[in-house]
């Protein structure tokens, strides 16, 4: 083992409330039975799975207001916040076993409320084939999964951006968004307006993956906490084809595990979001062996002869 991490607790969210596709429901088990708790145990790290939290049923109604499901989101969103918050406080790792994006709301508001209590800086990288920054007056859909981003920044309802108390729970400059490839007009304009830093699929094509991360981990230091939000449809499809919101032209199996290899090589990585995973639309689990695949590597599984 080349580095020591801290114990982990697995927190699945079995919901896709945020969702324009039924199916990220059931990412959490198939996390599970793609060997995550495992995978993680064999590299040395304690893993504690603490099951599903539990919450609304998906009611599958068209959006009010911009929003779809806003109540049933912030429930849940409530729940993994109040989760993440107790493991953290524990001295562990909260690992979300999504679920929909959507849930990076709570799962962020927790983590940056700690890194206050505790006096760290917080990143947040945000792998994924979309910026997430929606809100309900641009959305084309009202699904809150393309929000969480804007949320964060606080832009959005009350009840999201205030999930915690203070709003906004993240200034545009803590985050770092790679993959992106699948920005909506008018949401392009809101992101140009925050500043968001995002490496999208252009820029990694012209200066390569290797360059990106570089820049994506400049500054992090001793006093970083590092967030990873995980979506798996941050992959290109061609090889992670169970996601509900698929966008051709993402990372290849070693740009996405270089990404992996060179987060784990700073040994900052405080929790990480696993979500979007879609087992209704996946081929034999493949996605979600992949997805574990990659997070092996987050713990250090490097693929190369260095350890
Ligand atoms: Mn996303």
């Amino acid at each position: 083992m080349s580095r020591r991490f801290p114990p982990v607790s697995l927190i699945g969210v079995p919901t896709d409330v945020g969702a324009g596709h039924r199916g990220a429901s059931l990412g959490p088990e198939a996390l599970r039975i793609a060997g995550i708790g495992q995978a993680l145990a064999a590299r040395g790290v304690d893993v504690r799975d603490c099951g599903n939290l539990s919450g609304p049923p998906n009611p599958w109604q068209p959006p009010v207001h911009g929003y779809r499901h806003l109540e049933q989101v912030v429930e849940w969103n409530r729940a993994l916040m109040e989760a993440s918050l107790r493991e953290l406080r524990d001295g562990r790792m909260p690992v979300m076993l999504g679920g929909d994006h959507c849930l990076a709301i709570g799962s962020i508001t927790a983590v940056a409320r700690h890194c206050r209590d505790t006096g760290k800086k917080l990143r947040v990288l945000w792998l994924d084939a979309h910026a997430d920054f929606n809100t309900n007056e641009v959305t084309p859909s009202g699904n809150i999964h393309g929000m969480p981003v804007a949320c964060l920044c606080g832009l959005g309802p009350d009840a999201l951006t205030r999930l915690g108390g203070d709003a906004p729970v993240l200034r545009p400059e803590q985050v770092r968004q790679i993959g992106i490839r699948s920005v909506d007009p008018e949401e392009k304009r809101l992101v140009k307006q925050y500043g968001l830093d995002i490496y999208d699929m252009r820029y990694i094509d012209e200066v390569g993956m290797k360059a990106v991360m570089q820049q994506a981990l400049e500054g992090v230091d001793a006093d970083t906490h590092l967030h990873v939000s995980f979506d798996v449809d941050f992959i290109d499809p061609e090889i992670a084809p169970g996601v509900g919101t698929c966008v051709p032209g993402g990372p290849n199996y070693r740009e996405a595990q270089l990404v992996m290899e060179m987060i784990a090589d700073t040994g900052r990585m405080g929790s990480l979001d696993i979500v979007e995973l879609n087992p209704v639309l996946d081929t034999r689990n493949q996605t979600g062996r992949l997805a574990v695949d990659l997070v092996e590597s987050l713990f250090g599984k490097s693929t190369l002869m260095r350890d």
